[in-house]
């Protein structure tokens, strides 16, 4: 009989060890699973419009979410009304009711640290063309000229996405602008503008973490003894 007790209590202080370092390795697996993570941001910045004005077209549309109006006017349309594009919710006409095309910047700067970066963003031309205007460029612009290109879509053209990627040696605080030009009230469409991370370095910290973790689970399996120590 005491040999049985003496067997039950072996295989459950055996069982008790290896509950807590299977415990140990899972919090040792979630830390640097976060912050593997963090240092991989993904999407930093992303706006389809479809909440503006409760979902309802405007026009010379100020009130934006993320965005202010610089100069001129822009109107938010789609959603059932002079949708252009149905399917995309609300998107911007960059040229205004107002007869001046829009400016558009972010309304708060992004800051962002040293690293790759693409900025994502859907254009269309106008698709109006029983008004006989111009096929109108749109200038998109990250912070002071780290990234900028002139689009000029035909004015048939449906939604296409477009990318621009830019690079950052060090941390700033960026703005996005979309700009139209003209001032006929027929403008290209804007819709997903979509920033993203493509690499954040995090100086070595993800790989740190990992120098630092995988010599203690190479102790932690290898000496029967530090588990013991590490229960006491
Ligand atoms: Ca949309
Ligand atoms: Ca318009
Ligand atoms: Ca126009």
């Amino acid at each position: 009989m005491n040999v049985d007790r003496d067997a039950i209590k072996v295989a459950r202080e055996q069982l008790e060890k290896s509950s807590y370092i299977m415990k140990m390795h899972l919090v040792i697996l979630s830390l640097g699973a976060a912050l593997a993570y963090s240092s991989h941001a993904g999407v930093l910045f992303f706006d389809d419009f479809n909440g503006e004005n409760n979902g309802v077209s405007a026009p010379n549309w100020n009130a934006f979410t993320n965005w202010r109006v610089t100069s001129g006017a822009v109107d938010i349309i789609g959603n059932g009304s002079w949708d252009l594009q149905p399917g995309n919710g609300l998107y911007v006409d960059l040229d205004g009711t107002a007869g001046a095309a829009g400016t558009m910047v972010t309304r708060n700067a992004l800051n962002l640290g040293a690293g790759d970066y693409v900025l994502s963003f859907r254009l269309a031309g106008h698709l109006r063309p029983q008004y006989g205007v111009n096929d109108e460029p749109v200038f998109v612009e990250v912070g002071s000229s780290l990234a900028a290109q002139t689009y000029t879509l035909p004015y048939s053209a449906g939604f296409e996405t477009f990318t621009l990627p830019f690079s950052l040696t060090s941390p700033q605080a960026v703005n996005l602008k979309f700009q139209g030009s003209g001032g006929d009230n027929v403008g290209p469409l804007l819709d997903d503008v979509k920033l993203e991370s493509r690499q954040v370095p995090d100086n070595g910290s993800t790989l740190g973490l990992l120098l630092l973790v995988a010599p203690a689970l190479f102790l932690i399996r290898a000496r029967p003894e530090l588990r013991m120590a590490s229960q006491s």
